[in-house]
């Protein structure tokens, strides 16, 4: 009788107690950006807020404003994310993230690592590439920011990116370098 009377008690404070932890995260996350990678040169950061996610992109090292032009003699930036987190390559589900020359979010799908589907376009994505100051560096440079749902890069709350970043006068750098999609990618969880 004693454990039967014990078990709903404890059963709803356990949730009670879930539910305030699960609150208090939520909030924490939406507030900090989150750094997944740095070095001197380059800073590679995304924030959670809501149903939304926000990556930010800051190219220290590249003071040669590249925001006119067509490719290659322009400044861009490639996202390339691992969907449903497997480490591998889905075809037509795994995708890529860029924004063109008219400021709109190039979703593209990819097939394999050479071979991408033409741009999609979804509502309630932003992206901006600028050449500014930002918070790490007061010189001007190459920075973007892409903003985009949840629900079209992931399948739950983690993830794996690459990012590319193009500068017209040094060709593209990979982050992490030299690796067959998604051996090695970031990490990154909301
Ligand atoms: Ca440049
Ligand atoms: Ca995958």
């Amino acid at each position: 009788m004693k454990n039967f009377n014990q078990f709903p008690f404890s059963l709803s404070f356990l949730m009670l107690l879930l539910l305030i932890v699960s609150s208090c995260k939520k909030e924490e996350i939406a507030a900090d950006p989150v750094v997944f990678y740095e070095d001197g040169n380059t800073i590679l950061q995304f924030t959670s807020d809501g149903d939304d996610i926000e990556f930010f992109f800051d190219a220290l090292n590249d003071l040669s404003d590249g925001r006119l032009g067509s490719f290659p003699n322009n400044d861009i930036f490639r996202l390339v994310i691992d969907y449903n987190n497997n480490g591998i390559i889905d075809s037509e589900v795994d995708l890529t993230i860029g924004i063109l020359e008219d400021g709109a979010v190039c979703v593209s799908y990819i097939k394999d690592q050479q071979t991408l589907t033409p741009c999609e376009f979804f509502d309630d994505t932003s992206g901006t590439i600028n050449f500014s100051s930002t918070e790490n560096l007061e010189q001007a440079h190459m920075n973007y920011r892409v903003k985009v749902p949840k629900s079209i890069i992931a399948e739950g709350n983690q993830i794996k990116v690459i990012v590319s970043l193009h500068d017209s006068e040094e060709g593209w750098t990979e982050f992490p370098r030299n690796q067959v999609w998604f051996s090695n990618a970031f990490d990154i969880q909301w």
